[in-house]
């Protein structure tokens, strides 16, 4: 599925670590989620852009666990994907069975006053996604402990159906910034620690998804510096570790008892 990108080979080129598994809401990197949706089927969902409001979308296209959604009655330029245990999407007729209204979404084509009628239309004789199809969200892990120099997979927020590698470029509080590896910058940004556009390394391999090799132009200039500090403590860590492993000297050099004559050997 990946292509020719390999991470193992990358981790050990670049000598940088892939974020541990608890940093992340996607824990599963060995568990596929499995994807009971299809294509055409409709579904409930908050606006992307519009979180408070709910609409109708349409699956217009998935990709392993993701689902391209399409809000009924807009042109499809703001598509958004959703994993297949999200919080945000319900199975039709949620909304009104906890007494609320779906809502015309931004970008509605009609007038707004024709919104009751292209329900009805909509909504007719729809394609729905069963309810056994819609997945618990998992638990986020409680705290941000993600550090500067991890590696990860992370949604490309301006081409969405794009999931690239990516390092940890600077932690803040809750939020992390994503720099994409081998990109300037232009994609990069902030994001909170339990947020579902980051995954584990391994993750598109494991969930079938599509992963794209990291760009060419060079590493990211912002963390570039912090990153080649990093990567040196790490390797000096790991040596030091190695040394730790091997058997003590059991005389340290410049204590060593002399081996030889009491008296310095005359040259
Ligand atoms: N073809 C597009 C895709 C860029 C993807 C970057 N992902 C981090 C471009 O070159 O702009």
């Amino acid at each position: 599925v990946n292509g020719e990108f390999n991470w193992d080979k990358y981790l050990q080129q670049t000598g940088m670590k892939a974020a541990p598994l608890e940093c992340f809401k996607q824990r599963s990197d060995v568990i596929p989620l499995v994807n009971k949706f299809q294509k055409s089927q409709k579904l409930e969902t908050t606006d992307a852009r519009n979180p408070s409001a709910i609409s109708v979308a349409t699956i217009v296209d998935m990709q392993g666990p993701r689902l391209r959604l399409s809000l009924d009655g807009t042109d499809g330029c703001n598509d958004f994907w959703r994993l297949c245990d999200s919080k945000d999407i319900f199975p039709l007729g949620t909304c009104s069975a906890h007494g609320g209204l779906l809502q015309p979404p931004l970008g509605f084509k009609k007038n707004v006053s024709n919104w009751p009628s292209f329900l009805q239309r909509t909504l007719q004789g729809a394609d729905q996604a069963d309810s056994s199809c819609f997945l618990q969200e998992p638990d986020g892990p409680g705290s941000n402990i993600f550090e500067i120099g991890m590696k990860i997979e992370a949604t490309d927020r301006k081409n969405p159906q794009l999931i690239c590698p990516a390092t940890v470029g600077n932690v803040e509080r809750d939020q992390i910034f994503i720099s994409f590896d081998g990109w300037r910058g232009a994609f990069d940004y902030w994001v909170p620690f339990d947020s579902r556009d980051i995954y584990p390394v391994g993750w598109c391999s494991v969930n079938n998804h599509a992963l794209q090799p990291p760009g060419v132009k060079g590493e990211n200039p912002i963390v570039t510096d912090k990153l080649r500090h990093l990567a040196e403590k790490s390797k000096r860590q790991t040596r030091s570790v190695t040394n730790q492993l091997e058997p003590k000297p059991t005389i340290q050099k410049e204590t060593a008892a002399p081996s030889g004559p009491t008296k310095p050997l005359r040259r």
